[in-house]
C-alpha cells in the first residue's frame, strides 16, 4: 500500500500493532491482561488491526475503584502541578504526531489530511489549554472543588480529540477519570494510555476501559460522580433516564442537523468551500456538520451548479494517500444505515444527487452528494444521516430561513453566509444553536465552550464553561434567600 505523508509513520504503526496485537484495558497505570476480545479493523480495506478487550462491569468496578483511589492526591495537587502533567501530555501528543495520526486513519478511515493538521494538533491544544486552566483555577473559579470521579463515554468520529475533550478539563480540575472509548475506533486511546504510563502519570488518574455499548453502561451503572457523554441521541437519552435520581452529574453531546444558510448576498465561492468543510469534513460524521443546507431562492440553481461542479472533483479512496479528501465510513453497519436512510428518503419523494466518483472495490466508501425535494415531512428533513450528504431547501425571505434553520429537535450548530454583517448577525442572534459561525464552519477551539440546545444534548465543553462543568461548589444546602434574616 502506498502511504501518504510519512511512511516511517506507517511502518511505526504497523509495528506497534503486531508488537501488541491484543490489548488489554489501561487501569491503575497499568495495562491488564487481555481477557475476552474483539476486532478492530480498518473500515477502508476490512483488515483486522487488533484485538481489543472487552470491558466487563468488573473491569469498570475496578477501574472505577482506581479512580476513586487517586482523586484525593492529585486533586490536593496545586493547580500548577497537575499543569505539568497536561503539559507533558500535550507535549508526548505532539512528540507522536505522524504515529498518532496514521493510526487514527487507519482505525476510523478519515483522510491522512485531517487527522495530521486537525484532529492530533487540536488534541495536543486542549491539553495545553487545559493545562493553562489548571495554573489558574484557584484564581478563576474561587471556593470550587473537582467533581471527583468522572466516567467518560466517547464517539467513534474524532476519537483522539473526544478523548481531549473529555480527559483535558477534568484532569485541570482535580478529577481522576475512566474513559470508555467506542468500539469501532479504541486504538488512540489505548496509545494514549501508554503515553500517560510513560510519562509517570500518578496510577489511578487516567483508566481507559475499552468494550461497546454495555461497557458504556455499566460505567454509568457504576458509582461515579459524573457521566460525560458524547454519542447518539438515544444512548443519550437512556443515559439521562439511568443516571435520573442519582447524584451524578451529567453532560450529553448529542446529534444534530444543523442549518448552513446561503444568503442571496454570499460569496458564493466560498460557501461552496464551507459545504465542503462542513458536510464532506470526516465523511460527514461529524455532530455539527452542516447537514440542512438553506439557501436563497434567487439563487439556488447558480448555487446548485457550483456545488456539484465542486462536488465532481472531490477525491474519494486511500485515506491514507495525503491527496484524498473523501475517506471510509467508520464500519459496515454505519455504511448500511446511512443507505438504508437515504433510500427511505428518496422513496419519500427526495431526490439524491452523488458525484460521479469510481468507489474503491472494498471497504466502507460511499459516493459524497446531497440531497433535494425533501419535503417538511421527509424522514431526511430532521434524521441525522451522519455521512457525507446533506439536504438543500430554499428559502425567500430572512424569516423564512430562521424559522426554517429552527424548525428542528436538535440545536447544536449552525452556519451563516451573508456579506451583509448585519443581517448575519441578526440572524445569528435568532437561530438556536449551541455555536454560530459566520462565513465559516466547524470553527473549534478549546477557548470556546461548544454544546447544545434541545435534543443536542446539555452542558459545555471547552474553555471557562466547559471547566464549571468538571467543578462543584460545595455549600450551604439551603440556598441564601431561603435563610433568616
Ligand atoms: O452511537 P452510540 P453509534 C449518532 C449518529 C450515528 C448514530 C449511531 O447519528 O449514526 O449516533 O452511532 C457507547 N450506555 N452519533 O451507534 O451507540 C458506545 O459504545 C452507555 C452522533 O455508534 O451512541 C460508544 O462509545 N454507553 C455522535 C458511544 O456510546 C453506550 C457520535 C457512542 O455510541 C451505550 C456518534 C449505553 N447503553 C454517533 N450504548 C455525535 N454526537 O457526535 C452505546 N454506548
Amino acid at each position: 500500500m502506498e502511504y501518504g505523508p510519512a511512511p516511517e509513520a506507517a511502518d511505526q504503526v504497523m509495528n506497534w500493532l503486531k508488537a501488541r496485537a491484543r490489548f488489554g484495558h489501561y487501569i491503575d497505570g497499568a495495562f491488564t491482561e487481555p481477557g475476552e476480545t474483539f476486532d478492530t479493523a480498518n473500515p477502508a480495506t476490512g483488515e483486522v488491526l487488533a484485538q481489543v478487550s472487552q470491558g466487563s462491569a468488573a473491569d469498570i468496578e475496578r477501574a472505577v475503584a482506581a479512580a476513586r483511589a487517586a482523586l484525593p492526591a492529585w486533586s490536593r495537587l496545586p493547580g500548577h502541578e497537575r499543569a505539568k502533567w497536561l503539559y507533558a501530555l500535550a507535549r508526548h501528543i505532539q512528540k507522536r504526531e505522524r504515529f498518532l495520526a496514521v493510526l487514527e486513519t487507519l482505525d476510523n478511515g478519515k483522510p491522512i489530511r485531517e487527522s495530521r493538521d486537525i484532529d492530533v494538533p487540536l488534541a495536543a491544544r486542549h491539553f495545553y489549554h487545559h493545562a493553562g486552566w489548571a495554573e489558574i483555577l484557584e484564581d478563576e473559579f474561587p471556593g470550587a472543588q473537582p467533581v471527583g470521579v468522572c466516567g467518560q463515554i466517547i464517539p467513534w468520529n474524532f476519537p483522539l480529540l473526544m478523548l481531549a475533550w473529555k480527559i483535558a478539563p477534568a484532569l485541570a480540575a482535580g478529577n481522576t477519570v475512566v474513559l470508555k472509548p467506542a468500539e469501532f475506533t479504541p486504538l488512540t486511546a489505548l496509545a494514549f494510555a501508554e503515553i500517560c504510563a510513560e510519562i509517570g502519570l500518578p496510577r489511578g488518574v487516567v483508566n481507559i476501559v475499552t468494550g461497546d455499548g454495555a461497557t458504556g453502561a455499566a460505567l454509568v451503572d457504576a458509582p461515579v460522580d459524573k457521566i460525560a457523554f458524547t454519542g447518539s441521541t438515544e444512548v443519550g437519552r437512556a443515559i439521562r433516564k439511568a443516571t435520573a435520581g442519582r447524584d451524578v452529574k451529567l453532560t450529553l453531546e448529542l446529534g444534530g442537523k444543523s442549518p448552513f444558510i446561503v444568503f442571496a448576498d454570499a460569496d458564493l465561492d466560498a460557501a461552496v468551500e464551507g459545504v465542503v468543510d462542513s458536510i464532506w469534513f470526516n465523511q460527514g460524521q461529524v455532530c455539527c456538520a452542516g447537514s440542512r443546507i438553506l439557501v436563497a431562492e434567487s439563487i439556488a440553481p447558480v448555487f446548485q451548479k457550483r456545488l456539484a461542479t465542486r462536488m465532481a472533483k472531490l477525491r474519494v479512496g486511500d485515506p491514507l494517500d495525503k491527496c484524498t479528501d473523501i475517506g471510509a465510513i467508520v464500519a459496515p453497519v454505519q455504511v448500511q444505515r446511512i443507505r438504508r436512510l437515504i433510500a427511505e428518503g428518496e422513496a419519500q419523494g427526495a431526490r439524491l444527487h452523488t458525484a460521479p466518483v469510481q468507489l474503491p472495490d472494498r471497504g466502507c466508501f460511499l459516493a459524497p452528494g446531497y440531497l433535494t425535494d425533501v419535503a417538511p415531512a421527509n424522514i431526511l428533513s430532521d434524521t441525522e444521516i451522519f455521512g457525507p450528504y446533506a439536504t438543500v431547501t430554499t428559502f425567500r425571505t430572512p424569516d423564512e430561513a430562521v424559522t426554517l434553520a429552527n424548525n428542528s429537535r436538535y440545536g447544536l450548530a449552525a452556519s451563516i453566509w451573508s456579506e451583509n454583517v448585519n443581517l448575519a448577525l441578526d440572524v445569528a442572534s435568532r437561530v438556536k444553536a449551541g455555536v454560530v459561525w459566520v462565513n465559516s464552519t466547524n470553527v473549534f477551539d478549546a477557548g470556546a465552550g461548544f454544546g447544545g440546545y434541545r435534543e443536542s444534548g446539555f452542558g459545555r465543553e471547552g474553555g471557562r464553561e466547559g471547566m464549571r462543568e468538571y467543578l462543584s461548589w460545595p455549600g450551604p444546602k439551603t440556598r441564601p434567600e431561603a435563610q433568616p434574616t
